[in-house]
Formats: structure tokens, C-alpha cells, sequence
């Protein structure tokens, strides 16, 4: 088989990228390890910057995102037991994040990319990538026990954290750079009404909690727990009952629980590898970069690297390489402001076992400013919507 860009993996950023070159009549072919129904069992980001929107607007995959999503011109922080509203809106000139769950974002991908007629392979098993260093890169992949081979001019690595691609770059090559948190976040996605209209971000001195939703009927809560603790663990019930304790009287009162149609738990992780591109293959999304999810970055640079990668390829075969050479460097410039920012955030609402007194009144300090000033507001807000692209 060949193909003019093989992307490896079929989650958002392998989705969005396939869409946007199929538009540009450049073909595509996605190889992904997993079914198309675990890839849709795994529930994750909930909130969409708007130049993820446009992106997905511009693939042509927005109309159900636009009918069912939901706008959001601001949300609470309820910082030990005080509300403190930020209007992204009012602090932004107009700018607002939309509520559509990655689950529904990756269904109209899927659905687009088979009315496209445009070849997924499913179970691609023992994906291996050859020759980027060369102009005739190849992967190898066995399908349903037969090895097979893919011809092409360029490998998207868009296959996650844990994929084949950045683990085949040579070591001396790629320079990584992290943090690990000694905290993670249960997860529980139930089918009841959001305790609010808004999204709530809790700094409590249980933990930080979050309340998010995916719709008017279905909510996404998190709780901040041990890296130990296993989801086993934690019942229904527990759950429940830990997260009144970190919302104020309103919330706690106005909670409606059910039962659990999933509960996981995520380590919080920041990552970066330098560069994003090795002759011919490019990473992309997760397989560069990770986020801890308190500032909801994670799809929102998966998506504005594809943007790049994109309009780099699109460009390369008008017949100008200027974009596949500065893709690294262009993407990392955002992806720092984005680490940075979900670091910030983290840090700040975070309970930590190894912060000291001084921490944390420092972190008091921090967060009583930021909710007090409009500058510390407007910092908040504008990071959250999402920077503007510098090219635009
Ligand atoms: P994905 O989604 O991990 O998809 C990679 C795909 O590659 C496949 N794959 C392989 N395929 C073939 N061969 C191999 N060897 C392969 N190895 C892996 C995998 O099966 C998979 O299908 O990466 P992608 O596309 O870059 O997308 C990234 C996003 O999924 C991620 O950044 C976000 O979910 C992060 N995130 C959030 N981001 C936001 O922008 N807003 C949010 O509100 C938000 N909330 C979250 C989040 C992530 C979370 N978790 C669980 C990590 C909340 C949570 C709890
Ligand atoms: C979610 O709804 O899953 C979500 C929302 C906001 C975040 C992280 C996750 O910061």
C-alpha cells in the first residue's frame, strides 16, 4: 500500500490531521492499534478552545459540535469555600470556550473520515516506522496476523504518549523534558444534571476538585487523590460524599448523584519533547507533549499543532518546504505557553504532600491576587480561551 502522509493513530490529533489534508486532496491513511470502540470508551477533554472550534469547523466536522455543545463565557473558583467568578468573556474582549466532550468530537471524526472513504486501519498491530531519516519513509504493521507495509512521503506520529513513533527516535536526537506530580484525578462521568451551569474549579484543603459536564444531563466530576490509590477503592458512594466535602453549602446542596458510568484515575504529568520533527516524521498532539489537565490544554495543542503540521504539508506539496522546517519550532513556542500555564494552575489549586508552610501561604498569596486584580484575572482568562496563533 502507499499513501502520501501515514498517520499513526486514530485519536484526535490523527483524526483532525486526516480531515484537514483529505480537504487539500492530499491522501491519508491512519494506522491504529486499538478498536474503533476502545478509542471511543476513553473518556477525556471536555472543553475546546475556540481556535480548536474553528479547526474543527474548518475540517468540516463542526455542525453537531455547534448544535449540542455547550458555550461557556466563564467559570468559577470556589477557593476554599469563597466564589470568585471569571467572566472569560468580559476579561477576553468576547472570547468563550465550548463544552463538547472528546468522546463526541472523535464519533464525528470517525463518522466524517468513513463518509470521506478514507482508509483506517483498526488493529494495526506491531506498528513499526522506517527510513524518515531518507525521502521514502515506511511503516510496518501486521493486521489480523499478516505483516504488511506501508509506502509514503511522511509519518504523523499522532499516537500518544505511549507510542511507537517518539520511542523510535534515535536517543541522541530528542531531549525531553518533565515533571511528575505526586497526585492524580479520579474521574467519574455520571448521567445527572451539572451541580451548576458553569464549570467549578475547588481548591480545598481535602484537595482540589472539579466539576465539568458533557452536557445539560451528563456530568464529569474529578477529585484530586494519591498516586497509590486505586479506583477500586473508591465507591460511588465515597466518591459522592468526598466531593460535598470540597464544594461550598450551594453546590453541596444542589449535587445531584447517580450511579458511575466510568471512574478512572490519571497521573498528573508535564512533558515536552524538543524538536517535533526528524526528516520525515513529525509528532504530533500527546506523542510530544502532556499537560496535567487543570488548564484543559491537552486537545486544545493537539489540535493547533495539526493546524500547523497541516498547512506545512499542504504547502509542501504546492511546492515550498518553509513550513515542514519551521513546524518544530513554531508548535513548541505554544506548547511552552500552554506548559507553562497548566503547570501555573496546577501548582496553584493543588494540595501538595511536599509543600512546606511557606508554599503555601506563598500559593494564597498567589491565588488572592489573581482573583483581586484584573490583571490576575485577565492572565486567567486569556490563558484559558487560549492564546492567538502568531501567525494570524
Ligand atoms: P490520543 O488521544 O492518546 O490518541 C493516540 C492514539 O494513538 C493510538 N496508538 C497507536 N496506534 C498505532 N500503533 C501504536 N503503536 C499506537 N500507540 C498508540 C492510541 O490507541 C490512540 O488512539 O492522543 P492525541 O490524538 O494526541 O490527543 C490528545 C488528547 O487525547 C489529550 O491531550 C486530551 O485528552 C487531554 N485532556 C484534555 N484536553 C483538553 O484540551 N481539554 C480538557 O478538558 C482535557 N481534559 C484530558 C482531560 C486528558 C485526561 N486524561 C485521562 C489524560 C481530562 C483527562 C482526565
Ligand atoms: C473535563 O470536562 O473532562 C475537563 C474539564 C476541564 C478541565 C479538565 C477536564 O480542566
Amino acid at each position: 500500500m502507499r499513501t502520501q502522509v501515514a498517520i499513526v493513530g486514530a485519536g484526535p490529533s490523527g483524526l483532525i490531521l486526516g480531515q484537514l489534508l483529505a480537504k487539500a486532496g492530499i491522501d491519508n491513511v491512519i494506522l491504529e492499534a486499538q478498536t474503533p470502540e476502545y478509542v471511543l470508551g476513553r473518556i477525556r477533554a471536555g472543553v475546546l478552545e475556540q481556535v480548536a472550534v474553528d479547526l474543527l469547523d474548518e475540517a468540516g466536522v463542526g455542525a453537531r459540535m455547534h448544535a449540542e455543545g455547550l458555550p461557556h463565557g466563564g467559570f468559577t473558583l470556589l477557593l476554599d469555600g469563597v466564589r470568585h467568578r471569571i467572566d472569560l468573556a468580559g476579561l477576553t474582549g468576547g472570547r468563550e470556550v465550548m463544552v463538547y466532550g472528546q468522546t463526541e468530537l472523535t464519533r464525528d471524526l470517525m463518522q466524517a473520515r468513513a463518509a470521506a472513504g478514507l482508509t483506517t486501519v483498526y488493529e494495526a498491530k506491531a506498528v513499526s516506522v522506517h527510513g524518515f531519516d531518507g525521502t521514502q519513509p515506511r511503516l510496518r504493521y501486521t493486521k489480523d496476523g499478516i505483516t504488511q507495509e506501508l509506502a509514503c512521503d511522511f509519518i504523523a506520529g499522532c499516537d500518544g504518549f505511549h507510542g511507537v513513533c517518539r520511542a523510535s527516535v534515535p536517543t541522541g536526537a530528542i531531549r525531553n523534558f518533565e515533571r511528575a506530580y505526586p497526585i492524580g484525578w479520579l474521574g467519574l462521568l455520571s448521567d445527572t444534571p451539572p451541580v451548576a451551569d458553569e464549570l467549578i474549579y475547588a481548591r480545598h484543603e481535602r484537595g482540589f476538585a472539579l466539576c465539568s459536564m458533557r452536557s445539560k444531563t451528563r456530568s464529569r466530576y474529578y477529585l484530586q487523590c494519591a498516586l497509590t490509590e486505586k479506583v477500586e477503592q473508591w465507591s460511588d458512594q465515597r466518591f459522592w460524599d468526598e466531593l460535598r466535602l470540597r464544594l461550598d453549602p450551594q453546590a453541596a446542596e444542589a449535587l445531584v448523584t447517580g450511579p458511575s458510568l466510568e471512574k478512572s484515575i490519571a497521573p498528573l504529568r508535564s512533558f515536552v519533547a524538543e524538536p517535533m520533527r526528524f526528516g520525515r516524521l513529525f509528532l504530533a498532539g500527546d506523542a510530544a507533549h502532556i499537560v496535567p489537565p487543570t488548564g484543559a490544554k491537552g486537545l486544545n495543542l493537539a489540535a493547533s499543532d495539526v493546524r500547523y503540521l497541516s498547512r506545512a504539508l499542504i504547502e509542501f506539496y504546492a511546492g515550498s518546504a518553509a513550513g515542514i522546517d519551521s513546524y518544530s519550532e513554531r508548535c513548541l513556542r505554544r506548547v511552552w505557553k500552554a506548559e507553562r500555564f497548566s503547570w501555573w494552575m496546577t501548582t496553584l489549586l493543588h494540595n501538595f504532600p511536599d509543600a512546606d508552610p511557606f508554599d503555601q501561604r506563598v500559593r494564597q498569596a498567589e491565588l488572592d491576587y489573581v482573583v483581586h486584580s484584573v490583571a490576575g484575572r485577565t492572565t486567567l482568562a486569556e490563558n484559558y480561551v487560549g492564546l492567538p496563533f502568531d501567525d494570524d
